[in-house]
C-alpha cells in the first residue's frame, strides 16, 4: 500500500510601490488531496491529482508537490459515518444549524465563535484548526498551515457500495468524488476519541455544500453553507480539553487508516 499526497499552491507577491521589488511572498493554497492506493494505481492516481491541481477553481498553481510513500504499518480499519443531507437555504441558516448542533455536544460559545472565525477568514489554511471545546483555544502548532489529515483511504468494495448509495441518494456524479473524500476524512477524524465534532466549508468558490460531523449524528451535509464565488473555507475540529494533543495530531497526520 502507498500513501499519495498532493498539494498545489501559488505565491502571491506584494510589490513595493517605488522600486517594484517583490517585498513579501505569501503562499496561497490552491488544492490538496491524499489517499491510500495499491502500487498498480500509483500512475493513475498521480495523473488525476495533477489534473485536479492544474484545473482548480481557486486558480493556477505555480508549484505542485506530490509525495508517494510506501506504507509499512498495517492500516487500522474503521467504518464510515452515516450520511444525511439537511435542508438549508442560506449561510445564515447554516450558522444557526451548526451552532445548535455544537451546543448540544457541549461545545462552548467561545469555541464555536473561534471556529467560525477560522472558517470565515480570508486567510485559508492548508489543513485544519484544532479548537479546545471549552476554552476555545486553538492548539494546532502551525496556525497558518493547520493539521493535515492524511494516510486514509477506502477499500474498493466499500467504495463501490458507497458510490451506489450516494448516487441513490441523488448526489450527482460531479460531486461524488468530493463527498467520498470528505466522508473518509471525517470518518478517520471521528474515529479519534478526543474529537467531538468537525465543521467543514470548502474553500473552492464553486462548491457551496459543507458539513458537520460527529460520532453522535454522523456526517450531515449542509447545502448553501456559503455563497457562490466566495473564497473562504476551512476545517475545524473541536477537541476534548483533556486530549493528548501530540498523540491526536500524530494519529490524524500519520496513522494509516482504511475504511472497510
Ligand atoms: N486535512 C485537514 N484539513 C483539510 C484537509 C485535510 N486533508 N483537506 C482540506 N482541508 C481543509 C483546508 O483548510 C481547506 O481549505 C478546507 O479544508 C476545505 O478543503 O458532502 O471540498 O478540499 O457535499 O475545499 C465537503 C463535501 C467538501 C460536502 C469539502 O473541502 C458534501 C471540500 P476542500
Ligand atoms: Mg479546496
Amino acid at each position: 500500500m502507498w500513501s499519495i499526497r498532493m498539494r498545489a499552491s501559488k505565491k502571491s507577491g506584494v510589490r513595493d510601490q517605488g522600486s517594484g521589488v517583490r517585498q513579501r511572498q505569501r503562499e496561497i493554497h490552491i488544492s490538496g488531496a491524499e489517499g491510500i492506493y495499491d502500487e498498480s494505481e500509483i500512475r493513475k492516481a498521480c495523473e488525476s491529482y495533477i489534473k485536479r491541481a492544474l484545473t482548480h477553481s481557486r486558480g493556477k498553481p505555480d508549484e505542485i508537490i506530490i509525495t508517494i510513500e510506501k506504507i509499512r504499518q498495517k492500516p487500522k480499519t474503521i467504518s464510515l459515518l452515516p450520511v444525511a443531507t439537511l435542508k438549508c437555504s442560506s449561510p445564515e441558516k447554516a450558522r444557526e444549524i451548526i451552532t445548535q448542533k455544537l451546543k448540544s455536544l457541549d461545545i462552548s460559545k467561545k469555541a464555536i465563535d473561534k471556529g467560525f472565525a477560522v472558517l470565515n477568514s480570508k486567510k485559508t489554511m492548508r489543513g485544519a484548526s484544532l479548537i479546545l471545546l471549552k476554552s476555545g483555544r486553538r492548539i494546532e502548532p502551525d496556525k497558518e498551515r493547520g493539521v493535515r489529515v492524511s494516510r486514509m483511504g477506502i477499500e474498493k468494495s466499500a467504495e463501490k457500495k458507497l458510490s451506489e448509495k450516494l448516487s441513490g441518494a441523488k448526489i450527482n456524479t460531479t460531486r461524488l468524488r468530493r463527498v467520498k473524500e470528505a466522508l473518509v476524512l471525517a470518518s478517520k477524524a471521528a474515529s479519534c476519541r478526543d474529537i467531538i465534532a468537525e465543521v467543514c466549508i470548502s474553500d473552492d468558490p464553486d462548491y457551496t455544500t459543507g458539513y458537520i460531523a460527529s460520532k453522535e449524528s454522523g456526517y450531515l451535509r449542509i447545502p448553501n453553507i456559503k455563497r457562490e464565488k466566495e473564497m473562504h473555507g476551512g476545517r475545524v475540529f473541536f477537541i476534548r480539553e483533556t486530549a493528548d494533543i501530540a498523540g491526536l495530531i500524530s494519529y490524524l497526520e500519520r496513522k494509516p487508516v482504511i475504511v472497510i
